[in-house]
């Protein structure tokens, strides 16, 4: 498939409680993702990095109507919106937008981007449901947030930036998901999200489970966004982030899951965008989680040994 893939780096770490993810996007880099993407058969174009607002300079708690509990809300959506425009442009380029986190909530951004032109479906590789509001969040970061503010839910309904505009609960899935809050499990039994646990992936294995998350994001859309949160692998094939969970895919099933996503873009050419998120160099050993995200993203555009 001729694809040019515009890397979109976004050094974002105003989500996480935890410095150094904002070095994501350069430990992916390192990690030869360029090389790796050629590999897979498409033209990477690397945009360099978006520019940061200073946290410094910023307080976390600056007040602003949508804030609740959330903190750098306001750089948040500063970035967000940045994000977004990037990721429609080079759609409207005809090209295909690969954002580099960072923290997750850089994904506010990219499903904003994606889902301006297009009805967008989106699989949420992830340990954890990212569906906590400024309202709901225990912890304040907004990482844990993207899903529910591209819904709309909570204070995010409020705001013009966050909703993603043709995005909707029915056409996203989650794969490997095993940390829930109290709240968000209370909004996911309400809600039309779809969610494949770990359990799913260890009882019918993890291709069936990414073919099965590939019809409902593709039921009715015009392309998929896929999200790739590395804490979604066992912390011990992916220590390199932030808030690790125990009982993670593993290496394999890493692969096989891009593969399987790979595999059905191939024949009906479903992918729209991706982002990577969550890569921590501080946190990690030997450049390993980055050099995973490098090669998992090099999967999903179908890299191949043979
Ligand atoms: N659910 C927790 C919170 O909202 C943790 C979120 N952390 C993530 N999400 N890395 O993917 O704070
Ligand atoms: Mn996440
Ligand atoms: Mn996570
Ligand atoms: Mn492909």
């Amino acid at each position: 498939m001729d694809r040019t893939v515009r890397i979109i780096g976004a050094p974002m770490d105003y989500g996480a409680n935890r410095r150094g993810v904002d070095m994501g996007p350069s430990a992916i880099r390192y990690a030869d993702l360029a090389d790796r993407l050629g590999e897979a058969g498409v033209e990477p174009i690397d945009d360099g990095d978006l520019s940061m607002p200073r946290a410094e300079e910023r307080d976390p708690d600056a007040d602003q109507p949508t804030r609740g509990n959330a903190k750098f809300l306001r750089e948040v959506e500063d970035v967000c919106r940045r994000v977004s425009d990037r990721v429609a442009a080079t759609l409207a380029d005809g090209e295909f937008p690969l954002v580099l986190g960072g923290d997750h909530s850089v994904a506010i951004g990219s499903l904003a981007g994606s889902a301006r032109e297009a009805d967008l479906g989106a699989i949420w590789f992830d340990a954890h449901a990212d569906l906590n509001t400024p309202e709901t969040s225990p912890s304040g970061n907004v990482h844990g947030m993207p899903l529910a503010a591209a819904l709309g839910y909570g204070a995010f309904g409020e705001t013009e930036w966050a909703p993603a505009p043709r995005l909707r609960a029915s056409s996203i899935a989650y794969v490997g998901l095993r940390s829930i809050d109290e709240r968000e499990r209370e909004l996911l039994r309400e809600s039309e999200l779809t969610v494949f646990t770990m359990s799913d992936i260890d009882q019918r294995g993890v291709s069936s489970v990414v073919e099965d998350a590939l019809s409902v994001a593709t039921d009715g859309t015009d392309g998929v966004h896929v999200s790739l949160d590395l804490d979604w692998l066992d912390p011990k094939t992916a220590p390199g982030v932030g808030t690790p969970v125990r009982g993670g895919v593993t290496y394999r099933e890493a692969h096989a899951a891009l593969e399987a996503l790979s595999r059905r873009d191939r024949a009906d050419n479903i992918l729209r965008s991706i982002d990577v998120v969550e890569v921590n160099p501080i946190l990690d050993e030997g450049n390993e989680t980055a050099t995973l995200a490098a090669e998992l993203t090099a999967s999903a555009f179908g890299k191949r040994i043979f």
